[in-house]
């Protein structure tokens, strides 16, 4: 992990795509561990801040009144989904598989939520209103059979994956969010839909939702495979010691 940290947290050659290799350098972090993480999140940060005036694929900017908020996409571009497209799936170990639009969302019972938010490289944002679905809802209404013991997530991106536990899943503080800050979820931040996990590190919150797969073991997301806690706890996972949540 140390040679490939280093390795990988060079600045790229000009031209380049940077994706793929800044995020192998924040696993690399997660992975560090306590004794080593805070100068070397630190670095990673300014690195990161460095990177964003020439970024071509703007991975790495500060959303514009974006309010702290960093963007974070795994791949180079990720189609706009809206009410005319927008599904959300649910399948799996369910008596009812079925498929949600962006309507039928919004007619199910929301729940608001304002909580701070704590990505894993170190950046927190208080106060941060998001506001949606529980997820024990849909799972509710799909019908979780007794063999059920996870929940697979997919996103339109094609790309990254989420996992949770059942037990996880089910908690009152992890949505379906149809809004962020108060307004319609855009699209940088992962709209029209994303997953809400309140209370763990951020990236447990995978934009652009499209899929609720329920399974009868926890795969392991995008990130997860890489390096990162499965159980993202804030402040009591990837060796770090952030104050929680709420
Ligand atoms: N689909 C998708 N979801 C994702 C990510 C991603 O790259 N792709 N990054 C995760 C990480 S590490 C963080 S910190 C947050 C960033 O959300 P933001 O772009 O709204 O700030 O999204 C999480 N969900
Ligand atoms: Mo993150």
């Amino acid at each position: 992990m140390n040679s490939e940290q280093s390795e990988e947290a060079r600045p790229p050659e000009e031209g380049r795509p940077i994706g793929r290799r800044v995020f192998l350098g924040t696993v690399g972090l997660g992975a560090l561990g306590v004794i080593a993480a805070p100068t070397l999140q630190r670095g990673m940060e300014s690195f990161l801040g460095s990177m964003s005036g020439k970024d071509p694929t703007g991975l790495t900017g500060l959303l514009p009144n974006g309010g702290g908020f960093r963007y974070y996409s795994v791949t180079a571009s990720v189609p706009h989904k809206g009410p005319t497209n927008y599904r959300l799936t649910v399948d799996g170990l369910v008596d009812r598989p079925g498929s949600y639009t962006l309507a039928d969302l919004r007619a199910l019972p929301q729940t608001r939520l304002v909580k701070d938010v704590q990505c894993v490289t170190g950046w927190r944002v208080p106060h941060t209103p998001f506001e949606g679905v529980r997820l024990s809802t849909l799972l509710d209404a799909a019908g979780i059979r007794d063999t059920a013991r996870a929940i697979h997530f997919t996103c339109f991106d094609g790309a990254y994956t989420e996992s949770l536990t059942l037990d996880q899943a089910r908690r009152a503080d992890v949505l379906v969010a149809l809004r962020m800050q108060d307004k319609e979820i855009g699209h940088d931040h992962g709209g029209p839909v994303r997953l809400y996990v309140a209370p763990m590190y951020f990236y447990k919150s995978a934009k652009w939702l499209s899929g609720i797969t329920v399974t009868d073991r926890v795969e392991p997301g995008y990130w997860e495979k890489l390096g990162y806690d499965v159980d993202a706890w804030v402040g009591r996972s990837n060796g770090r010691t952030d104050e929680p949540t709420n």
